[in-house]
This record gives C-alpha cells, structure tokens and sequence, in this order.
C-alpha cells in the first residue's frame, strides 16, 4: 500500500512506536523553534535539565512576540534569550528580523524535516512540505536537550483542490472554506495533507497562509507535497539545495477525503469571535468598519502586501479607517522597498509597523469601544485584540485593502477594477545580519547568562496526591481558548513571572477566579475546574497550564480537550479527564466539593475513575485516556519532576 507524505516524513523519524493512527508514537526532532512569549520559560526549562548544548540539527529562538517594550520586562526577557541563544548553540532572530513563522519558512524550513515549535502556528512550515507541529516549552524544551517527541500517531485527511481560485479570492479564502467545513472542534488527532491539481497551482507563501490556520481547526499540523512549487520558492530564497521532493504514492490511503474546487471559492470572512463564524463577504457586506490591520503570520507575505500596495495605489483609505500594516518580516520590508511597494502603500495612509505580531496579540492597536476591524490575522476571540467589546472580522489581504478604500465591509470583486496579478519574484532580496550565530562551544563557557528581576524559576509542583479533595473554580462552557485562561496582550510581559500571570487567570471571563482559586489553594483544598467541549483551543502557551497548577489545580473534567493544552496539563501534572455521559456537565455548579477517591491508585491500575458530586450526592464516572509515558509523568507530578527523579 502506498504512503502519504506524513507516513513517510515520520516513519524516517520514528524512535517509539509503530504508525499506527490513535497509539503514542515518538519522533527524533530536526528543528525546534521557539518565540520570546513562550520561549523565556521553554529555555528555563531547558537550562534546569543541565544539557550542555542542544542536540537537534537548528535550534532557533526568535524574538517577534513582546516587542513593545513598555517596562524593562520586555527588553530584559530579550537580552536573556540572546545570552541563553549564545551558550547553548542556538541560533538567535532579533528583534525586527520578522514573525517566527515567517521568518522560518523563508531561511529555514526544510522538505522531509521534523520542526517543533513553541507556538501553536509552527504548521506554517508544512507549506514546504516538512511536518511542522506546535507544542507546549516544556515539550520544546526536551527536544533541544535530545528527547524524541511523543504524540498520537495522526489519522490523515486529504483535502484534495481542483480547479483554479477565481480573481480577488485568495489562499485566505480556502482556509477560511476549510474552517467551514471542519470548524474549530472535533479534529484532535488528524493532520490535513493537501494535494489534487488545484494544489499545484498555489505558491508556497499561499500554501503557508493555510497550513498556519489549520492550527485554529486543532489539527496536529497541515502539510504539502514539496513540489515544483517549493522548489521555486528555495530558489527564490537561495536555498535550492534544501529542496527535496516529497509526494503522496498515488495509492495512498486516507482516513477521509474532502474535495474543495477552488473555482467556487468567494471571499469569505470570520465573524465576531471564532474563526470558524463563517459567512461570505457579501452578506455582512456595508457594515462600517473603524480599523484595518493587514499582517500578522498568516498574511504578511510579500505577494500579500505588493498585491494590497497595487490595490491601494492612488487611493488613500477611507477617513474613518485606522489602516495598520505590519510585514511579515525584514526580507518583506526590503523587498517592498527596493520594489516600490512601500511607497505607494505610506501614500495611500497606511501606519507602519515593526516586524513582529504586534495588533495580532493585541498588545498594540486595539480597536476603539465597540469598533469593527478587519484583520488578516488568524484569531478573532472574545477581548484577544485588547478591546472587549470590538468586533473582529478575520479576511483576506484583498478584502481588507477594497475595505479600507471604503470604510464598509467590501467584497473586493465590487471594487470594479482589474485584479492585480502580483509575480512572485524569481529571486528575493536577502540579508541574514540580524540573526546571530551561537557561539562555538569552546567560548560557550565564558558566557554569562542575563538574568533581569522579572526572570523567574519553572514553579515546582507536588507529586500527584492520593486522592482529589476539592471544589469547583470556576465552571465554563464550550471552546475556551488559552487567550481565556491566560490572556495575552499587556499581560504577556509576565510569562516569566508566573505568580504574577497567575492573577490574571480566567480575566476575561471571571474576574474574581484568580482570587477564588488561591483561597481555595490556601484552605488546603484543590481546585478543579469544569468546561464543556474542546477546552484549551488555540495558543500553546503552556502557561494556561503553569498558571493552573500555580493554583492548585488538579484536575480538569472537560468534555473533550485540544491537543496541545491537554498535553501541557499532564506536562505539569494536572489531570485532563472527559465526561464519559456529558450529561453530567449540567449536574455541577461552579463552588460544589468534589471528591476522587484513590484517584493515583485508579491511574496507577488503569481502573475506572469515579467522581463523587458531595454538594448533591451524584457520583459520575469520566474516562482518562493516558499512556504508560503520560501515568509516569503525571503520577511525578509533571515532567520537569520525573526528570530529576
Ligand atoms: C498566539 O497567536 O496566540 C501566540 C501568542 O502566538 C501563541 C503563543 C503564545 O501564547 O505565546 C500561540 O499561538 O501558540
Ligand atoms: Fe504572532 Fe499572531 Fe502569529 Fe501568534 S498568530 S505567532 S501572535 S502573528
């Protein structure tokens, strides 16, 4: 039976495990990327497990996320991510040089490889066809010192593109088409593999506009054949001798195909607040619209930028829009510049931003109350762009530039001109001075690591206790992302501060949760927490866990969890169970004493586990589904603990 791209990519990497879809398997890591937010915690990590140097192929640290600097905070997680970059062999992308992921696909992504990442957008490499998965630090941070990476081996849908995509729609369109149909929960497990003639005919920077949002599907990663299409694009970049081809056997088998023409595409949007809100341009349609940001990791790519600059030219935006654009990365900027973009594009109103993610993590250019912006990022989630009450629209590069002309929501084929067809350049401009080398490892010794006051330690935790004895925190309801349990914005400059991101735990949500958790943490209780279906979407942040066991949170009872936050829980000793009748949700409050009996001899003899309601006397049963690897973690107390064991 023939292979698909994934099956090959993996079973060249396979340390533990079998390809078998649905059991652990674990893989030998090429590459690891981290970024400033999760990255200060993923190398304290690493540098409390004492490797002198890391072992993968390219370690790369970027510094993309944090980059407002209000505060010393900021600058000093910096300044200790160069020093840390510097000793431990890994490489260092500065301030200014770009977003992680943009960055990573033009100098480093490479076809056949396995990338790890500590964010939950590292599937964007999967354009050139290398299987690229997001993970929480601590995840990262044992495959720097060696450790293979252990996940469920995927089940693989084929999307399979015909046809051509129609003027003014773009790769946007197609993922915002593929989050239509697969929506943002019940994908956990699958990896989306691309192929069919339609395929063929999108560039690697569109393919990498869709292999970064299947991320908001829940997918383990999207991938692409490394094909005629890559192989421009490595040229293009100075990189033809990374190029491989990579391709599915024609008889490949898959768990599901799903056929999309492209032909039939429209510009389509996600609404207010979850990309998977779908609806087309057309019906909201005339909605006034008071900002317009176009970047971020998903569109900041130099065609959609040129392809905005020509749509704007000899406009200048609508005088009620605040028109925001923030480049993908340095090479996009130079390559705007010395091709006169960039000119028509500060003629045309637009307010330049640095390099990095600036709007998309919402610690700058929030919306005004109640506002409507457009955005070509990923995520529209309640409160994520740092207004509470603003209205999101996730949409294509081409409808945000006819947007901003107009002051309305505007499908851009209603602009009544020519689509601009913008080339991709056979050759970019290049320049890697502002990504610094580590030191060789004879000088790596005499390097002193930066440590500012706001860099803290990874918090301990206790083995897992004997029983569960505690009471509901907080009760909430479906697709609760990470930005909920720990916001990012102005408060992401505390990630290496956990007793102080702790205060913010559930903000958006429930203001007084923080307190509620540590007073029933300091009575000598547990807390537990309560949520419906697939808890934990979106961002990696394993602070959405960190923060949660600072608390004193034991146990999570869910009806079902995202991977990567489910994983992060364990990571930190906290147990994700399921409800095994989800009717049992309706049958707790917010405040009940529940009670798990034996809970570690239950995990310890893979027994039935059950949960005693002593607020009502109802007793329910919830399933865990762990591995050998995951009991061991878990039963330590996390995987920092079972290391030092
Ligand atoms: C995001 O887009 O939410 C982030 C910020 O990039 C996160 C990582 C983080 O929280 O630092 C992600 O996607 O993993
Ligand atoms: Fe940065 Fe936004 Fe991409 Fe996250 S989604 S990496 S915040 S640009």
């Amino acid at each position: 039976m023939g292979k698909t791209i994934t099956e090959k990519i993996i079973e060249a990497h396979i340390v533990s495990g079998r390809f078998v879809p649905g059991t652990e398997i674990g893989i030998r890591i090429d590459q690891t990327l981290t970024q400033d937010a999760t990255g200060t915690m993923a190398y304290l990590e690493f540098e409390s497990m004492h490797v002198p140097r890391v072992r993968t192929e390219l370690s790369i640290s970027y510094i993309d996320h944090n980059t407002i600097q209000s505060g010393f905070e900021n600058s000093d997680d910096h300044r200790y991510l160069q020093t840390v970059a510097q000793k431990y062999g890994i490489y260092l992308s500065r301030a200014g040089n770009g977003i992680c992921h943009q960055v990573h696909f033009e100098r480093f992504g490479k076809p056949g490889k396995t990338l790890l990442g500590s964010d939950s957008h590292t599937p964007t490499g999967g354009a050139l066809g290398m299987l690229a998965i997001g993970a929480g630090g601590l995840d990262v941070a044992l495959a720097m010192a060696g450790e293979p990476f252990c996940f469920t081996c995927p089940r693989i849908i084929k999307i399979n593109l015909t046809g051509t995509l129609p003027p003014w729609t773009s790769a946007k369109d197609i993922i915002l088409k593929v989050l239509e149909i697969f929506t943002t929960k019940g994908n956990v497990g699958f990896i989306f593999e691309y192929g069919g003639e339609g395929t063929a005919t999108l560039s690697a920077p569109e393919r990498a506009t869709i292999a970064n949002m299947g991320a908001e599907c829940g997918v383990t990663t999207s991938i692409f054949p490394s094909d005629e299409m890559a192989r421009i694009f490595l040229k293009a970049q100075k990189r033809h001798d990374d190029w491989q081809e990579i391709r599915a056997d024609l008889d490949a088998e898959y768990d599901r195909i799903v056929d999309i023409d492209l032909s039939h595409i429209v510009p389509l949007t996600a609404k207010p607040h979850s990309p998977d809100n779908i609806s087309p341009v057309r019906d909201v349609g005339g909605i006034r619209v008071d900002q317009v940001c176009i970047g971020s990791c998903t569109n900041s790519s130099y065609k959609d930028l040129a392809t905005v600059a020509r749509i704007l030219k000899g406009n200048v935006v609508h005088p009620e829009v605040s028109f925001i654009i923030a480049p993908g990365s340095r090479q996009v900027l130079e390559n705007l510049a010395r091709e006169g973009y960039l000119t028509d594009l500060i003629m045309a109103g637009a307010r330049l931003m640095e390099s990095a993610c600036g709007f998309c993590i919402g610690n700058s250019q929030s919306p005004q109350t109640r506002g409507v912006s457009l955005r070509t990022s990923n995520r529209n989630y309640l409160g994520r762009s740092g207004t509470l009450d603003a209205q999101v629209y996730l949409v294509s590069a081409e409808t945000a530039a006819a947007s901003a002309i107009t002051g309305r929501i505007t499908d851009p084929r209603d602009l009544g001109v020519v689509y601009p067809q913008v080339p991709m350049p056979d050759r970019f401009y290049i320049d890697d001075s502002m990504i610094i080398k580590p030191e060789s490892t004879e000088n790596s010794s005499a390097i002193e690591i930066f440590r500012g006051p706001n860099i803290g330690v990874p918090p301990a935790n206790d083995p897992f206790p004997e029983m569960i004895k505690g009471e509901v925190t907080i009760k909430v309801g479906d697709k609760i992302t990470t930005d909920h349990i720990v916001p990012a914005g102005t408060r992401m400059k505390y990630r290496s501060n956990i007793p102080k991101y702790s205060e913010c735990f559930f903000e958006p949500l429930d203001g007084q949760c923080s307190e509620r958790a540590t007073k029933i943490r300091d009575k000598g209780k547990h807390n537990i927490i309560i949520a419906g279906l697939s808890y934990g979407q979106g961002s990696s942040r394993e602070h959405a866990a960190i923060c949660t066991m600072f608390l004193g949170v034991k146990a999570v009872i869910a009806k079902s969890f995202e991977r990567i936050h489910a994983a992060n829980l364990i990571n930190f000793g906290i147990l994700p169970v399921t409800f095994k009748d989800d009717r049992d949700y309706e049958r707790i409050n917010q405040g009940d004493s529940l009670e798990i009996t034996d809970a570690r001899k239950t995990i310890e003899g893979s027994e039935k586990m059950l949960v005693r309601n002593v607020s009502n006397s109802l007793t329910f049963e919830v399933n865990y589904n762990l591995s050998e690897r995951q009991k061991k973690i878990l039963l330590a107390g996390g995987a920092l603990n079972l290391r030092h064991i």
